[in-house]
């Protein structure tokens, strides 16, 4: 198989992530993509030109991370990551969609200062970004997975956290120290969360 990704992408941290712990890593090549490269094979390989983007070894192509993680789920054979219990599938992909989304908002906070200039840029539309992250690390102080188990939500959230750690798009460990020792068990429970971060 082959992973189009960056060491930066938070979404390709949980693609890392997951395939290290299924086992799946070791048939992965890794190459590094430049997503504002017209002549990279990403957009060849996905026309959103996002990554991550994974090539299956029929050819398939695959995108986004969370279809990404089902189907390594599925490879791995089922109800590893993502859970078949109903209720527990539920909650996990509920978690997904929410880490998703703070590093969606996060992301979008990156390009605002890294993409536009200057004159253009829109500091309300950035506020709007980082309460909705703000919002999201508030909820997840009051109810939060348990940082042991290992699945696609709890994946996405360490991902998240991780991402705001990298980029300080919001100072969350001042903000919200709860969610500090959530990271804190969650690294210590899953090596691969360490072994998967950026570079740098
Ligand atoms: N929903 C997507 C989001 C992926 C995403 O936003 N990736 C960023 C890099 S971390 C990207 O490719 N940005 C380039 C672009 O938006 O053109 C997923 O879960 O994979």
């Amino acid at each position: 198989m082959l992973l189009r990704t960056s060491s930066a992408s938070p979404f390709g941290r949980k693609v890392k992530m997951a395939a290290m712990r299924l086992g799946l890593l070791e048939r992965m090549q890794i190459v590094a993509t430049d997503t504002l490269n017209p002549d990279d094979p990403l957009r060849g390989d996905n026309p959103l030109g996002k990554i991550p983007l994974l090539v299956l070894d029929d050819g398939r192509r695959v995108y986004d991370s969370r279809v990404i993680l089902e189907c390594l789920d599925h490879m791995a054979g089922d109800d590893k990551i993502l859970p078949a219990d109903w209720d527990l599938r539920l909650k996990a992909l509920t978690f997904a969609a929410l880490g998703d989304g703070m590093m969606d908002a996060a992301i979008l906070i990156i390009y605002e200062g890294r993409y536009r200039p200057e004159e253009k840029r829109h500091a309300d539309w950035v506020e709007h970004q980082r309460q909705k992250v703000r919002r999201a690390l508030t909820a997840l102080e009051a109810s939060s997975p348990d940082p042991r188990v290992f699945d696609v939500g709890t994946i996405a959230i360490a991902c998240a956290l991780g991402y705001l750690d990298f980029r300080k798009q919001v100072d969350w460990r001042v903000e919200n120290p709860a969610l500090t020792g959530w990271l804190e068990a969650f690294a210590l429970a899953h090596p691969e969360f360490a072994a998967s971060a950026p570079a740098g």
